[in-house]
């Protein structure tokens, strides 16, 4: 049963003792950030936090929802994480229908999926309370995460849980992505879509079309709603339906008061607004999930013309920094669910770990069943051209035979498999808009390993040498005397 709204989960969090309250009033500046890094660098990722009583604000904050991989799985009401990832491979592996008879069969199964598109509904809890004469968000209790957050002349809060819904202009087809909001003012925000991201792509086009861009910022809701928003998902997948797909019921939306926008009916707070084309000002810093600031730049600007709230809001908010931190889980979810869908380009991929040390964008491993001479720089180059992969900037790939989970393994095979020259691939490419290190943002060099075994058509001119293991025989026989040793 899919959680109705962030209310749910949090019950669900409070019963398994996942979720501590905090009664003592907090500052929503900093405060609340150093209670949040404090507990989510705890073994296992801490609990969430409710903070009841918020400084300035008659409204509760959460934080730390997904910071553990049990309340990760809890948000998407799974088993494993695998799970997830499993039933989108089921779905793919249908094959295609040929005959009629074939596409009859195929019909429950497809009715089945349709379920889970989007419904629009009327009323919503997201629009008890509607603030569209003077609309303010000085009242809410959006937080300031690290010091050096935002410009002189405001407090340097931002919403870092938001949902933000856009709409193309040319094909109506909506999007959803978790872009960082910089609060300037009550009523005015930064837009912090990377250049790369769909929410941008939609801005360019009504910037070519000279059209004034309708945008909506959703806060709070189902987790697995709140998570589809930072999915890596192609632009011509809706995030509410594959939200709707997660939760295995349709994600129930609402027009916004002042726009066509559609918003989960269940959100907490939601936030309209517009864009004009051409207008930006600066954004950030932003303490990130780098673990350093990313800078100030340009970034489109938001202006408010309405606020809808429930009643009893509860605001719902990340902190990013130095891993481990809450969106490290949420990075670990989508490393298992979108594995099945990058083996549809690359069957033989047989797993991939991103270290949550890579902070995602840096580091991938990946393990191939090898068939061919410079099968694993084929993989290295296919992945720079894949999504949100072609912001990898150390791509190591290691024969099936190593489980990449474990990290010392995993380290020593490549340290012993490698001659560095013959097996690294450099690249120059796009980055991510949080790179740091390259000479100029959004621009730079990537490096793929092949730590495979090599063959003779590889170069390499000598056998492979084998790996040492004990024998069977002498295994057995050392496990039926183990007791006699008196080692235990
Ligand atoms: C907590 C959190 C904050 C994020 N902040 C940003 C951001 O400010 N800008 C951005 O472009 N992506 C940000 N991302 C990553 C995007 O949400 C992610 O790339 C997503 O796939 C974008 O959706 P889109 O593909 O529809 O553009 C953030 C992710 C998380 C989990
Ligand atoms: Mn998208």
């Amino acid at each position: 049963m899919a959680y109705k709204d962030l209310r749910e989960f949090l019950k669900i969090l409070e019963t398994r003792g996942l979720l501590k309250r905090i009664k003592v009033e907090v500052d929503p500046l900093l405060e609340i950030s150093e209670i949040t890094d404090r507990v989510s660098k705890q073994p296992g990722g801490g609990k969430a936090l409710f903070f009841e009583s918020v400084k300035g604000s008659v409204f509760p904050v959460v934080t730390n929802l997904f910071g553990s991989f049990e309340r990760m799985r809890l948000s998407l009401e799974v088993g494993d994480l695998d799970d997830v990832g499993l039933r989108i491979e089921k779905i793919l592996n249908q094959a295609p229908p040929k005959g009629i008879m074939e596409k009859l069969s195929l019909l429950p199964k497809l009715l089945e999926y349709s379920r889970y598109f989007p419904k629009q509904v009327k009323n919503a809890p997201c629009q008890e309370i509607i603030e569209n004469n003077d609309p303010d968000l000085g009242k809410y209790p959006i937080i300031k995460c690290w010091p050096h957050d935002g410009q002189p002349g405001d407090e340097g809060r931002f919403i870092t849980l938001p949902m933000v819904f856009t709409k193309d202009p040319e094909t109506g087809r909506p999007n959803c992505g978790m872009y960082r909001i910089h609060v300037y003012d009550r009523k005015t925000t930064g837009m912090h879509w990377h250049i790369h991201k769909d929410g941008a792509r939609h801005y360019e086009k009504h910037q070519k079309l000279g059209q004034r861009m309708p945008a909506a910022i959703a806060v709070g809701g189902d987790p697995a709603v709140i998570y589809a928003a930072s999915a890596p998902l192609p632009e011509a997948v809706d995030e509410m339906l594959f939200a709707g797909f997660l939760r295995e019921a349709p994600v129930e939306m609402v027009k916004c008061i002042t726009s066509e926008i559609e918003v989960p009916a269940h959100s907490e707070l939601v936030i309209e607004g517009y864009l004009d084309p051409g207008e930006t000002r600066v954004e950030g810093p932003f303490g990130d999930h780098t673990g350093f600031y990313s800078p100030a730049e340009p970034y489109p600007v938001f202006h408010v013309t309405c606020i809808t709230h429930r009643r009893d809001m509860i605001y719902p908010a990340t902190l990013v920094g130095k891993p481990p931190m809450e969106d490290c889980y949420m990075g670990k979810a989508t490393e298992r669910i979108f594995l099945p869908l990058i083996r549809l380009d690359f069957p033989e991929i047989v797993d991939i770990n991103l270290p949550m040390e890579g902070v995602f964008h840096n580091f991938a491993l990946i393990s191939i069943k090898k068939s061919y001479p410079g099968h694993a720089k084929k993989i290295i180059n296919g992945l720079w051209g894949k999504g949100q992969m072609m912001f990898a900037k150390l791509l190591i790939v290691v024969d099936d035979d190593v489980d990449v989970q474990n990290l010392s393994y995993t380290a020593w095979r490549v340290l012993n498999n490698v001659d560095w020259k013959r097996d690294t691939v450099f690249a120059d490419g796009p980055l991510d808009a949080l790179d740091h290190a390259a000479n100029w943002p959004r621009y730079g060099s990537k490096m793929g390993i092949d730590a495979t075994r090599k063959t003779r058509e590889e170069g390499m001119m000598r056998d492979w040498p084998e790996e040492i293991f004990m024998s069977e025989e002498v295994r057995r026989l050392v496990d039926a005397r183990w007791k006699d040793y008196g080692l235990d």
